[in-house]
């Protein structure tokens, strides 16, 4: 069986699980959302990790169908968290190809009463220098409609600054090839320091990636970055884990 054949059972078999990733206000340790990752429990080979089965989905429509299963999945999970909190949901540049992205989104969000700015979506540079007229009205329209939307994986695709300004963006999440060798590469210092004043002219909220050590926070921290997220406050968990992080934080 092909691997897309093999993904496509599983998605209909319920195999397909979020696990959640806290994303912390730096200064207090609390957080203030969680990113939705996805993972595959395979009855026979255990839990798959997305690298293994993403790629493969974005070459078909297969990544249009999963994508409103995440979106669903985050909706039922987010009553479970307190108010305050948001989730994060990643979207393939390829989901943007759907026509009725915006609708159908909209319409999952309504089934489920979950409220639209409680959930954010991650997108990628290389959608935004694509600047197809139907990525940006879908963007704006969702916008509009309430959900955060957040540039994932920022200073390592090609985006073009000027756009920056125009798209409909609320936060920048810094790659973590950035924020690995903080403190002490210089040239990452300056990027870093660079990307962080940017960002607060355009009014975007930042997210750093990646922080694995309590060096790299108070640097961040004393450059005014306020969200991190990465192994140092907790990997992606299960929902259940998640929730008893929140509680234990508050
Ligand atoms: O932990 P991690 O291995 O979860 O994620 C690896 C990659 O898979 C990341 O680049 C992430 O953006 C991608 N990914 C994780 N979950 C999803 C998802 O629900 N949809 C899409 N399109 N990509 C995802
Ligand atoms: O591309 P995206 O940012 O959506 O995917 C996040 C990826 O980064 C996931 O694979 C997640 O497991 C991983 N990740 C999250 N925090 C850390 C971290 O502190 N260190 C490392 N090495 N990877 C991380
Ligand atoms: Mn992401
Ligand atoms: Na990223």
């Amino acid at each position: 069986l092909s691997v897309e054949l093999e993904l496509n059972k599983a998605l209909k078999n319920g195999e397909l699980v979020l696990f959640y990733q806290p994303i912390v206000d730096l200064t207090t340790s609390k957080p203030i959302g969680f990113e939705a990752l996805i993972r595959w429990q395979h009855p026979e080979k255990g839990l798959i990790f997305p690298d293994a089965f993403i790629p493969v989905a974005e070459q078909s429509n297969l990544i249009t169908e999963i994508g409103y299963w995440v979106l669903e999945a985050a909706c039922k999970a987010l009553p479970n968290f307190p108010p305050h909190i948001h989730i994060s949901i990643n979207v393939s540049a390829r989901q943007f190809m759907d026509p009725q992205l915006a609708t159908r989104m909209k319409q999952i969000i309504y089934q489920y009463h979950a409220t639209p700015n409680r959930i954010t979506l991650e997108i990628t540079e290389t959608l935004l220098i694509e600047n197809i007229e139907q990525v940006v009205s879908s963007l704006k329209n969702l916008r509009d409609f309430g959900l955060g939307i957040s540039v994932d994986d920022f200073g390592t695709g090609h985006s073009s600054l000027s756009k920056l300004k125009v798209m409909p963006i609320s936060t920048l999440k810094v790659d973590r090839a950035f924020i690995m060798d903080l403190p002490d590469n210089k040239e990452d210092k300056e990027l870093t320091e660079a990307i962080l004043v940017m960002a607060q002219k355009l009014q975007l909220k930042v997210v750093a990636e990646g922080v694995e050590t309590a060096e790299q926070r108070d640097f961040l921290v004393a450059n005014q970055c306020n969200f991190g997220q990465g192994y140092y406050f907790s990997k992606p968990v299960p929902l259940d884990h998640a929730l008893a992080y929140t509680e234990r934080i508050l």
